[in-house]
Order: C-alpha cells, then sequence, then structure tokens
C-alpha cells in the first residue's frame, strides 16, 4: 500500500465521513483512499469553496472538517477559505499535496502559508511516520485547530511501513479542561449573587461540539437561579431560540430593545464569547460600572479584547453547572427548605419585562419606513416577507457586506446549528459554500444562502455544486448592483463611486443558466413564485434575485469599518 492510500485510510478510521475537495492529480489517490475508507466526498468547483464547505460543514455538524485539494495553486485557491476556520478556531484539517521541489512548478511554501493565517503547518514526513503524522494532525484539529496537513508527493507515493500489530489507528481521546477552579466558582456565584441585572453572552464555546451538546440548558438554569437575561455574539445565534428571556444577538445586529437592556445590564458575563468590539459595539454596550466577567476554556482568550473583572479558565457547560451548584448550596446552608424556583432570583427578570420583551425585541417589530418604490424592494420588507414565507425549520448561511445584517436580524433561526457565519475574515464569496457545507451536514433542513451581488458573483462557480448536488436550496441575492458597503461609507463624502458600482445584472437567469429556478423580486407582489416553490416539489433550487433599495447605508457597516 503506498502512503497516499494508507494516509486516506486512517483518516477515514479516525472519523473523517465526509470530505470537500477538487481533486488533482497530487491529491487523487488520498481522496480515493478515503472514499474507500467510507467516506462520502464532494467535489467543489473552486477549492475556495470546498474549504469553505468544509468549514460551515464542521461548525453545523460540531465534527471535524476534511478538505483535500491539489499542490501550489489548489492550496493557495483555498487559503482565503483557511484563514476563515483558523480565525474562527474551526477543527479542519486540509490535505494539501505538496511539490517539495523546489523548481517545480507547484512549490510553494506550505509551512510559510499555513503560519501566514494562523492555521498550523503539519507534514506527512515519511512512510514510517505516515500513521503517527496523520494522527498527530487530526487530534490537533480536535482541538480546534485548522490545520493543513502536507502530503509530499515523493513521500506519497513511496510504500508504506507497516507498524507490527499496533492495531488501528484511532483518534486520541478529547480531553477538554478540568473543571473551573473551586476559587473561580466561589467568586463567580458571589458576584451573581450580589447582581440586580446580570445578562449573558454566549459564544461559540457554548455551542455543542464532537458530540458534545452545546451548554444551553446548564446556561438556562444558572440564568434562571439568578434572574439573568440570554444574549449570544453572532456566531452562537439561535442557541437560546424560543427562551423568553431571549435578546437575540448582541452587538452591531442587537435591536434597539436587547441594546437598552444589554446596557443596562450589572453584570455581563461571556460564556465561551471574547466580547470583542463586534459583539459589544465598540464598549457602547458596557453600561458605566457593569461587572465584566469572561469565561473560556482557553486561558490565552480571556481579557485578549478587553479588560474583565474576573476571568475564569473552565468548560462552559461544567463551569455554568458547578456555579448554579454552587449558588443552590449556598441557599441551601442558609436554612431555607422551599423549592428552588421559590427561592430563585428574579434579578433582571420580571412579568413587564418579559411581555416588552415578547413584543418588541425582534428586528420585525421595530416599525420602519418602507423605502421600496415598486422598482425595489427594501431589504427589510423583502427579509420580514421571507421569513413568514421559509418553514422554521431552516439554515440560514450569510455571506459579507452591507446587506449581511437583514438576514442576519430578520431571519430567525431554529437553533444555533441554524446560522452559520463565517465571517471571521470578513471576506466576500464565501456565503454560498458556507450554505452548501451546512445543507450537507443538516439536509433535514432547508438551507438559505444570503448574499449579496458581488459575494454571489464571485463564489458563483459553486451554484453549479448546488445542482449537482440536488440540493433543494433557496440562494436570495440582496442585489443592489453595486459593492454597497463602499458605496455607502465612501458616498457621503463625495468619492467617485464608478469603481464599487455595476450595470444590472440578470442573476435569475444566471441562476436558470446553472440549472436553479430564478425569479426577479422588485416588490412583495413578486414572491408568489418563491410560494409555488416552498409548496414543493423543489426539485430544483431556487435562486431569488431581489433588486434591492439602497437610499441608506445600515447602521452595523458603519460599525464594521470603525473597527478596521
Ligand atoms: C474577498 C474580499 N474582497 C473585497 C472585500 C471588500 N468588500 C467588503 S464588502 C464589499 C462589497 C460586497 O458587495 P455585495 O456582495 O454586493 O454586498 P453589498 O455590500 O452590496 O450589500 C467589498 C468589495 C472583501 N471584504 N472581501
Ligand atoms: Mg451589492
Amino acid at each position: 500500500m503506498r502512503v497516499a492510500e494508507a494516509v486516506g485510510q486512517g483518516l477515514a478510521k479516525l472519523g473523517a465521513d465526509t470530505v470537500f475537495g477538487v481533486v488533482g492529480s497530487g491529491n487523487f489517490h488520498v481522496t480515493n483512499a478515503l472514499i474507500a475508507g467510507g467516506a462520502r466526498f464532494v467535489a467543489a468547483r473552486h477549492e475556495g469553496g470546498a474549504t469553505v464547505m468544509a468549514d460551515a460543514w464542521a461548525r453545523t455538524s460540531g465534527r471535524p472538517g476534511v478538505v483535500s485539494v491539489h499542490q501550489g495553486p489548489g492550496l493557495t485557491n483555498a487559503m482565503t477559505g483557511i484563514a476563515e476556520a483558523a480565525k474562527s478556531r474551526t477543527p479542519l484539517v486540509v490535505l494539501a499535496a505538496e511539490a517539495l521541489e523546489i523548481r517545480s512548478n507547484f512549490h510553494v511554501d506550505v509551512a510559510g502559508l499555513a503560519a501566514a493565517v494562523g492555521a498550523v503547518g503539519e507534514r506527512i514526513y515519511s512512510p514510517a511516520s505516515a500513521l503517527a503524522d496523520v494522527q498527530r494532525a487530526y487530534t490537533t484539529a480536535l482541538g480546534r485547530r485548522t490545520v493543513i496537513l502536507a502530503l509530499p508527493l515523493n513521500v506519497q507515493a513511496a510504500p508504506v511501513v507497516q507498524h507490527g500489530d499496533a492495531g488501528p489507528i484511532q483518534a486520541a481521546p478529547r480531553t477538554y479542561p478540568a473543571g473551573p477552579a473551586a476559587e473561580a466558582v466561589t467568586a463567580m456565584a458571589a458576584v451573581l449573587r450580589g447582581a440586580d441585572q446580570p445578562v449573558f453572552i454566549a459564544g461559540r464555546g457554548a455551542r455543542g461540539r464532537a458530540g458534545r451538546a452545546s451548554a444551553r440548558a446548564d446556561l438556562e438554569r444558572l440564568a434562571d437561579a439568578c434572574g439573568a437575561l440570554l444574549a449570544t455574539s453572532a456566531v452562537a445565534k439561535g442557541l437560546f431560540g424560543g427562551n423568553p428571556w431571549n435578546l437575540d444577538v448582541s452587538g452591531g445586529f442587537a435591536s434597539p430593545l436587547a441594546a437598552e437592556l444589554i446596557t443596562g445590564a450589572d453584570l455581563i458575563i461571556g460564556w465561551g464569547c471574547s466580547l470583542n468590539m463586534w459583539t459589544m459595539r465598540h464598549s457602547k454596550l458596557i453600561g458605566t460600572g457593569a461587572t465584566l466577567i469572561q469565561v473560556d476554556d482557553d486561558a490565552t482568550a480571556l481579557g485578549a479584547h478587553r479588560p474583565v473583572h474576573l476571568g475564569v479558565v473552565g468548560d462552559v457547560a461544567e463551569t455554568a453547572r458547578a456555579v448554579a451548584d454552587a449558588l443552590a448550596g449556598s441557599e441551601d446552608a442558609d436554612g431555607g427548605g422551599e423549592p428552588r424556583s421559590v427561592r430563585d432570583k428574579s434579578g433582571y427578570r420580571s412579568p413587564a419585562l418579559r411581555e416588552r420583551i415578547a413584543r418588541e425585541v425582534r428586528w420585525r417589530d421595530v416599525p420602519f419606513t418602507d423605502d421600496g418604490d415598486g422598482q425595489r424592494i427594501d431589504p427589510r420588507a423583502l427579509s420580514i416577507a421571507l421569513d413568514d414565507l421559509l418553514p422554521a425549520e431552516r439554515t440560514v448561511a450569510v455571506d459579507s457586506g452591507n446587506f449581511m445584517g437583514y438576514p442576519s436580524m430578520y431571519l430567525s433561526v431554529p437553533d444555533e446549528a441554524g446560522f452559520c457565519f463565517t465571517q471571521a475574515f470578513q471576506s466576500i464569496g464565501l456565503g454560498l459554500a458556507s450554505a452548501i457545507g451546512a445543507a450537507v451536514a443538516r439536509p433535514d433542513r432547508l438551507t438559505v444562502a444570503a448574499l449579496g451581488d458581488g459575494g454571489a458573483l464571485m463564489g458563483v462557480s459553486e451554484l453549479e455544486t448546488v445542482v449537482r448536488l440536488g440540493i433543494p436550496m433557496v440562494v436570495v441575492v440582496y442585489d443592489d448592483e453595486a459593492y454597497g458597503a463602499e458605496v455607502h461609507h465612501f458616498g457621503p463624502d463625495g468619492d467617485p463611486l464608478d469603481t464599487v458600482r455595476f450595470p444590472p445584472a440578470d442573476i435569475a437567469a444566471i441562476g436558470r443558466g446553472f440549472g436553479f429556478e430564478g425569479v426577479t423580486v422588485r416588490s412583495a407582489g413578486d414572491l408568489g413564485p418563491v410560494r409555488d416553490w416552498l409548496a414543493g416539489p423543489r426539485e430544483r433550487p431556487l435562486l431569488i434575485d431581489a433588486k434591492v433599495t439602497s437610499v441608506r447605508g445600515s447602521w452595523w457597516l458603519e460599525e464594521a469599518f470603525r473597527g478596521h
């Protein structure tokens, strides 16, 4: 057996059952070996797309993703997706063929590329070390790292050196950090006991992963005990879906009521959440005198974005459980014998606030002036209409651009797996591939790719992948015929905008060319075909080219530019 085959089979044994990629000569054998080992291979049309699909698949399934690329240009094409995954701490193995010969056309400095974007560079060093190299790379990925595993062509072609009776390859057991230190639990319980208006903000670290449920139940139990309101960072949107105290996303996407209540908190706890400038709206959501606590299983994350009063190293669910037990225990010690529910603190919660949240916290319930004129639909009106039409069991994947807040804020999602937000690198053009990866992970849900016209045309080749895979996806393009982000940022200064404006493109026809059903929407009255498509049988995917108004830039975009 050649090393290439041993690597593919070894990865399959470790648990790689879904592999995305673009196959060339350098990754042909390893990919086929993965398939022979039982993995499903999903061919993309561009390595950038393949990598983002694997990333989104990993986020949605909670398991390490795998992507397979050719040497040289196969890897450089994948780099934007790798940067996004690395910044997002996505567990991902990038199988990258490597031409070590320095005069080869295909030669690139793989380790240098990995280091440049914050990925971990790994390599299959020799036939003797191949299986150990694979295991090391996979285990590193499980620790929430994006790993480029270089597969030198000469090593791939060599016969594998068997290791006697070492037995089948297995993933190293996952070891999560031990529970939080007792002093930290005591300190957190004390702060919570004294807090009148606590708000929990849960981030990526509260999402489920690798066979573990999310921390939702444990966070809700603790929040009930201390009367906390609940919010998430954008990447964890949906985590508290259906909870009456859920404020949805904190940060630039927060609704006016959510922002008011977060700003009113006297204690904010970030749970697996960095409390960065996006989530805290450049600190504007932190009220004067508010205490900040951050809980993270990675000590280096504590205080990385802003000083916190208390940083706790610990797994989110375990820490929430320990603090809830500490609160309950101290109450028992006080001699209270009544049921927990009676003793629970009301904290920030009151019947009146519960009603107000139900009435006002959703963006769709915030009044706005509809800018639609019959020729162009207001993106807020469009999003609300889609929210009404689309089934609740949906996955929403969002590209980058001025438009991105509309689907993020106006489309509800059933839980955190129903939202795929590949925005850590702020690249446009990733949204469609994100949607494909998420759809492969959750075929039971209707996947909605929300794109700008710029991002849609940048990632357009993967429309063929949607059709080929037979995914009944809805692609909605917020089409302002421009790089709206730039138009709205520079327009007010009177700068020339010719470089960022485009003539009208018939994106519905482009979709039809790929095999989609295509519909152009200029007003709510044009949504009939969307309703018909949703009624079934959804034989082909649907592309909605929504010609949207661009009267005003978006408020979250101004935040974004301030963050540069
Ligand atoms: C790969 C990449 N190139 C360029 C940019 C700069 N950029 C940010 S938003 C944007 C415009 C995107 O246009 P579109 O997808 O139509 O969304 P809109 O802003 O119009 O809503 C551009 C070019 C980027 N973020 N990523
Ligand atoms: Mg645009």
